[in-house]
């Protein structure tokens, strides 16, 4: 058996927080523990179609993924949220909502550059040239965790950071 647990990956568009959340989402699933996986891009085609980038759509956002994460929680569920979340106090609401001993705060940590060196679907090439206003690291705000429960690079493989992850949940009697 396994207790439940919200795994909150935040980070910059391209950081890799999905690449990352799918891979240990794969690991657990071999191993029988039953996740739910909420991807701010998946999200964002249904749920919450209806929300802009701007601050108080990002809010919203947010709130409901939340939510969603609290009643999955309540389910006994291990569920992998996967969302930029740029606001840090949101993200110490969303800790304090579901009690801290059930949130993890991961910070996919990877330099800008990177991720717009990465750039998979142009958005940062797009910000840049002016198209997309309101580009996290761009032209919005991202603010860093500042005491993450874990900090990962997102340049380090895949094996390395869901090592860590493993770790960071055995350590915390989850699996
Ligand atoms: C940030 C944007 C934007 C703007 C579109 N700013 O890397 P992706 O493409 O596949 O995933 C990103 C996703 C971000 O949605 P979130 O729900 O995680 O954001 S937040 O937590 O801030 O509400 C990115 C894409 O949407 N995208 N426009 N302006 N990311």
């Amino acid at each position: 058996g396994h207790k439940s647990i919200v795994i909150w990956f935040t980070g910059l568009s391209g950081s890799g927080k999905s690449s990352i959340a799918n891979y240990l989402e794969k690991i657990l699933f071999e191993n029988d523990i039953h996740t739910c996986l909420l991807d701010g891009d998946n999200i964002r085609s249904g749920l919450c179609s209806d929300l802009s980038f701007q601050k108080l759509d990002r809010e919203e956002n947010i709130r409901r993924i939340g939510e969603v994460s609290k009643i999955m929680l309540e389910a006994g569920m291990i569920i992998l949220v996967s969302v930029i979340s740029p606001y840090r106090y949101q993200r110490n609401m969303i800790s304090n909502i579901l009690g801290k001993k059930n949130f993890l705060e991961i910070f996919v940590n990877t330099p800008i550059d990177i991720c717009k060196d990465r750039d998979p679907k142009k958005l940062y090439a797009k910000a840049h040239a002016g198209v997309i206003s309101d580009f996290t690291g761009i032209n919005d705000v991202y603010e860093i965790p500042e005491r993450p429960n874990l900090l990962l690079d997102g340049t380090d493989s895949l094996k390395k950071n869901s090592k860590k992850l493993i770790k960071i949940l055995y350590d915390n009697n989850i699996i």
